[in-house]
C-alpha cells in the first residue's frame, strides 16, 4: 500500500472494474499479489443531495462513490477497520482516505489477493502462521472490541496472524486459558515461543508449552512457575526437532490473579514434514462499478512481496482492467 496506484480517466460510463489479475513472471512462484484495499472511488462530478448513502453498492461520501470489496476478501491478516480506532486517518469507523480520496473499509473486509497458480508464500522456518495453512484456536475467547481506542484484540485468529500488534485474550475474569495451533501438515518443530502484551497484570505466571504429537496426544516441553519476566516480550523454548502436528500452550493464572491473559503471537519454528496445504487465492476477481459516470478513477492495491527489488528493475506481476460501458478496455499495470 506504499504507493497507490492512480490513475485520471476520460469521463465514461464505466460499467464495471476488473481487477488485479496476475500475469505469468519468470519468478511465478512469488507471483503474489497483495491488494490490501482494491478502492473504486468513482468521483460523481455533479453530486448533491444526502452524503454517505449506498447506491447500488457504492457508498457516496462527498462527490465520491466508494465500492465495496468486502464481498470479494480471502485474507483476514489486515483490517483497516481495525487500525482506525487509533488512527487520524479514519473519517470514520469504515471511511479512511488517502492523499484527501475517501475509501470505504467495513469492518471485517480484510484484504483482497489473486495470486498466480503457482504462487508460494515464502515461509522459511515458519510452520504455524495462517499463511502456512495453521489453524489456531482457544477454549475461551474476548468478545471483538468494536469501540475506540484499542487494538484489535480478542479472536485466536490473532494469535498466528502474523500482525504482533493483534493479540488474543481470555474472557474477561477469566485467568486461564488453553491455547493451540494446529499445522497445515506435520512439522520437525525447533522453537516454539509466544509474545506478551505490555499490562503486567496480562502475563501469564504459571503455564505449560508442548507439542501435539501426530497421534493427537501432548508432549509438555517445559512447566513454568511464577514467571515474572517483564511483558512486552518473547518467551521462547526449544523443541530438539521433534515431529508433530501442532503446539499448545495452557496457561493456568496470569500475573495479578485478576486480569484475563493476553498472547499477540504463538509460533512455532521449524521444517514441515510433508507438503503443507497453504491458502489459495483467485486468479483476478470483478468489481461491479454500478454503471456510474466519473471523471477519476482511484484505487489502492500492490503487489506482495518476494519480487526483484533492485534499482531499476521492473516486474509486471498483475494489471487491472477497467471495462467502459462502451466496450472499451483500458489497462493498468501493477508493477514491482
Ligand atoms: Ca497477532
Amino acid at each position: 500500500m506504499e504507493a497507490p496506484v492512480r490513475r485520471i480517466l476520460r469521463p465514461e460510463n464505466i460499467s464495471k472494474f476488473r481487477g488485479p489479475r496476475p500475469l505469468s513472471t519468470r519468478r511465478e512462484s512469488c507471483a503474489c499479489i497483495l491488494v490490501g484495499i482494491i478502492l473504486g472511488l468513482l468521483f460523481a462530478g455533479h453530486g448533491t443531495g444526502h452524503a454517505q448513502q449506498a447506491e447500488n453498492g457504492l457508498l457516496r461520501i462527498g462527490g465520491f462513490r466508494c465500492a465495496n470489496v468486502k464481498p470479494l476478501h480471502n485474507d483476514s491478516s489486515l483490517d483497516l477497520y481495525e487500525l482506525g480506532k487509533w488512527s487520524n486517518e479514519s473519517l470514520r469507523m469504515d471511511v479512511w482516505k488517502r492523499k484527501g480520496v475517501p475509501f470505504w473499509y467495513p469492518q471485517g473486509t480484510g484484504v483482497v489477493r489473486v495470486a498466480g497458480a503457482a504462487w508460494r508464500p515464502d515461509l522459511g522456518d515458519d510452520v504455524s502462521s495462517n499463511e502456512a495453512g495453521g489453524k489456531a484456536s482457544a477454549d475461551t475467547e474476548r468478545p471483538a472490541d468494536t469501540g475506540f481506542n484499542d487494538s484489535p484484540a480478542g479472536s485466536a485468529d490473532h494469535l498466528n496472524d502474523g500482525d504482533n500488534n493483534t493479540y488474543w485474550q481470555a474472557v474477561e475474569g477469566k485467568t486461564a486459558g488453553r491455547l493451540s495451533i494446529v499445522f497445515s501438515a506435520l512439522a520437525r518443530v525447533n522453537k516454539i515461543r509466544f509474545l506478551l502484551d505490555d499490562f503486567p497484570g496480562s502475563v501469564p505466571r504459571d503455564y505449560s508449552v508442548g507439542l501435539i504429537l501426530p497421534d493427537g496426544s501432548k508432549r509438555e516441553l517445559v512447566s513454568v512457575r511464577d514467571d515474572l519476566k517483564p511483558g512486552d516480550a518473547w518467551r521462547e523454548f526449544a523443541a530438539a526437532g521433534v515431529e508433530a502436528k501442532g503446539i499448545y500452550l495452557e496457561i493456568r493464572s496470569t500475573r495479578d490473579g485478576k486480569d484475563s491473559p493476553i498472547i499477540h503471537e504463538f509460533e512455532a519454528r521449524g521444517e514441515f514434514v510433508s507438503r503443507p496445504i497453504l491458502p489459495t487465492y483467485p486468479l483476478q476477481v470483478t468489481l461491479p462499478m454500478g454503471g456510474y459516470s466519473g471523471d477519476e478513477l482511484h484505487f489502492i492495491g500492490n503487489v506482495g512481496s518476494g519480487f526483484p527489488n533492485t534499482p531499476g528493475t521492473e516486474t509486471a506481476v498483475g494489471e487491472y482492467v477497467v471495462h467502459y460501458a462502451n466496450g472499451e478496455l483500458e489497462v493498468i499495470p501493477l508493477i514491482a
